[in-house]
């Protein structure tokens, strides 16, 4: 149910760093992380998990129909954010929350977005180069290639130079690797020389149904078969995260073609506020991965060598503060206008929809005004 004799780890579960012939080569992207970035990917990993558990609790309370916990999953999402370079263009599921943080989208204009105040969310022109979040499966796989290709074609890759040189990496869940478009994109990318990272984030669920009944060999095998170099990480492991993916994405930058990691972690959380997860999965499982969390290992680390308790205090207290700002500003949000269903149905004016649009009118009216 979980790694394989395969899977690289540079931070084992105790937050003991070790290193083998197989991952020795990240050694020197490991050396030159300063404490001010280590500490970072700390600070992004636990106010995330902060602000999510406070996003699921406002649902709870009625502020929005759906939240999307990424509980668990914290350490792959830092660690390859941090990985990509700025100019990189980032194409996400819809659990992306630490690396939406990463490149600027607060968890405020997530929630707007799925309280249905904007259409899509947010401009990634503007939050730099993180896309919109996708909710239907594996359609961002052929974004992100697509966006790739036009990398190539307009001579943006390939020229040897990390800072100007671009990069995409598409993010997406082990259920997604069944859908056809995850295939046609590897198809697309590996026939083109696409530079995209494929970043498989295998949670062991999609939804209810587990990983085993998607594939009988790892994941990240299917790579190997249409010609990709792929790799199989602890998705737990922040630092594993950070080296491949900085590693990679050189790689694919500077001609080297498309590159697929899967990661392997668990979603501790339930699929979505909608999904309890109990109806489905045992204890024993959650223990397992309960001991492998990317964030206390990460701690673990830290305190090894050296960072104070009074830097973990600080970023409580931050994680705090953000929780409490999010739940004022959350609770201050408009309410979205029902009538928007109707707008933009068709460019004309179409009977249906005014007929439909009178009924839920009277629907509403029926209320006396509480909606
Ligand atoms: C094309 C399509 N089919 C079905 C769904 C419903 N759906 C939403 S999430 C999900 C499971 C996805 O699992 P996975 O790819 O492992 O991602 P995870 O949610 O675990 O991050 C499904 C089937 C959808 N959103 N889009
Ligand atoms: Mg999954």
């Amino acid at each position: 149910m979980s790694y394989t004799d395969e899977t690289l780890q540079i931070l084992s579960p105790d937050g003991r760093i070790h290193f083998s012939e197989r991952t020795d080569e990240f050694l020197p992207l490991i050396e030159e992380l300063t404490e001010d970035q280590l500490t970072d990917f700390y600070r992004t990993m636990r106010i995330t998990r902060v602000l999510d558990l406070e996003a699921h609790n406002l649902q709870r309370q009625g502020q929005m129909a759906l939240w999307v916990p990424a509980v668990g999953q914290e350490g792959c999402q830092v660690g390859s954010g941090a990985g990509a370079r700025p100019q990189d263009h980032i194409f996400p599921a819809y659990r992306e929350h630490s690396i939406a943080r990463m490149r600027g989208v607060s968890m405020v204009e997530i929630i707007r977005m799925l309280r249905g105040l904007t259409h899509g969310g947010w401009d990634p022109a503007a939050k730099n180069n993180f896309h919109l979040y996708a909710i239907v499966i594996a359609t961002q796989t052929l974004h992100a290639t697509g966006y790739a290709m036009g990398i190539n074609f307009d001579g943006a890759a390939g020229t040897g130079n990390p800072n100007e040189d671009e990069a995409a990496i598409v993010y997406f869940g082990d259920g997604a690797t069944s859908q056809g478009d995850a295939s046609e994109a590897l198809v697309f990318a590996q026939s083109y020389q696409a530079p995209v990272l494929f970043f498989l984030q295998n949670n062991q669920w999609a939804i209810s149904a587990p990983v085993r009944v998607q594939s009988r060999t790892p994941l990240y095998k299917r790579a190997e078969g249409f010609g990709i170099p792929s790799y199989q990480v602890d998705g737990n492991d922040v630092l594993i995260n950070y080296a491949l993916t900085r590693t990679l994405t050189d790689r694919a930058r500077s001609g080297g073609g498309p590159q697929f990691i899967e990661a392997v972690t668990y979603r501790i959380g339930a699929h979505t506020s909608s999904d309890d997860p109990s109806r489905y999965r045992d204890e024993e499982e959650m223990r397992y991965w309960a001991e492998r969390d990317p964030i206390d290992r990460f701690r673990l680390y830290l305190s090894g060598v050296g960072v104070s308790e009074a830097f973990f205090d600080e970023v409580e207290a931050q994680a705090k503060d953000e929780a409490t700002d999010l739940r004022k500003q959350v609770t201050e949000m408009s309410k979205p206008d029902s009538q928007n269903i109707f707008a933009h149905v068709y460019t004309d004016p179409h009977p249906l929809v005014d007929e439909q649009r009178a009924w839920f009118t009277d629907f509403e009216n029926s209320f006396g005004g509480e909606k």
